[in-house]
């Protein structure tokens, strides 16, 4: 489980700002927009109790503080608990939490006590981010790479797939390609060494793994957008410049603004 640090939560406001100009470049909307269309709803000031949580590696310096940021961003009503755990569920509901996010190693999940919907930040990270990517207002065709096809991946592939995308897809994990493969008709298409009918650029690539540089420059098109919740990211800054790529990369608040709507 690849866990954030605080260095990758580093002044999660600016980065956030930073996304959301290039999420309305890209698309057009804002990430609001985005989640407000894609999902049906609009916050309206819900209180939300974020609980940190004590078990496996412990607090993440700076999690609950970017959660509590990020909420507030998106128009809600957030606190962090005094206490964590099962003490800090308690004094979250009995302050009249609504919604609660929380996370432990393995799920970082946000309730909604009143309608009884619940996220997971993985699906919900990868559906947002490949709906960001299929929205290029510049996208020269509906073919899309898709790299890296596990607990994010694999749901945003999905979506992209369900929308209609043909989907050329890679995982280093020879399984889950081929499940991916059975399952979603994804075509598997490495893009460091493609066999059979060589090169192929995208315009629209998403990417969802915990390396770097998985994007080569050869698959990269003239007007191209990379949208990667990926730690670390998947192109280099230089590469990113050379190629004039539209990059939508954040570490953590366009997955939880995804989950937060789509529990509303
Ligand atoms: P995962 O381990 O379930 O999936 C990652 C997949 O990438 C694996 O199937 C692995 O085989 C594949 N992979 C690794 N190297 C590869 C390569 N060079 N080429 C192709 N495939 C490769 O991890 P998960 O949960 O899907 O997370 C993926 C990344 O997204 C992690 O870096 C995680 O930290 C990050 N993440 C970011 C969030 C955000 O809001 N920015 C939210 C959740 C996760
Ligand atoms: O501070 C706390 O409450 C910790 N228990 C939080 C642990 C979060 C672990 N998960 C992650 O770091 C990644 C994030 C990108 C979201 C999903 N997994
Ligand atoms: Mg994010």
């Amino acid at each position: 489980m690849a866990l954030l640090t605080p260095e990758d939560l580093e002044n999660i406001n600016k980065q956030l700002q930073e996304a959301d100009s290039t999420v309305r470049r890209v698309t057009g909307l804002d990430i609001k927009g985005i989640c407000k269309d894609f999902y049906g709803t609009t916050p309206c000031c819900e209180k939300v109790g974020i609980v940190p949580v004590t078990s496996g590696n412990g607090i993440i310096g700076s999690f609950s503080e970017s959660l509590n940021a990020i909420a507030g961003y998106f128009g809600f009503d957030s606190f962090i608990t005094d206490m964590p755990d099962v003490s800090g569920y308690y004094e979250a509901v009995k302050n009249g939490a609504r919604i609660i996010l929380m996370a432990d190693d393995n799920t970082f999940l946000a309730h909604n006590l009143k309608n009884g919907k619940i996220a997971n930040n993985q699906p919900c990270t990868g559906i947002i981010y490949a709906e960001i990517a299929s929205r290029y207002l510049k996208a020269d065709s509906k073919e899309v790479l898709a790299v890296g096809l596990g607990k994010v991946g694999f749901p945003g592939a999905a979506h992209l797939a369900q929308k209609g995308f043909k989907v050329y897809g890679y995982d280093a994990d020879r399984t889950l390609l081929e499940k991916s493969v059975s399952s979603l008709g994804i075509i598997p298409f490495n893009p460091v060494s493609p066999e059979g009918d060589g090169q192929r650029k995208f315009s629209i690539i998403f990417e969802a793994t915990p390396c770097a540089d998985t994007i080569p420059e050869s698959v990269i098109s003239e007007n191209c957008v990379i949208s990667t919740p990926g730690i670390p990211c998947a192109i280099s800054k230089e590469l990113q410049k050379k190629c004039g790529v539209e990059l939508v990369m954040e570490p953590l608040g366009i997955g939880t603004a995804s989950m937060l709507y789509s529990i509303l």
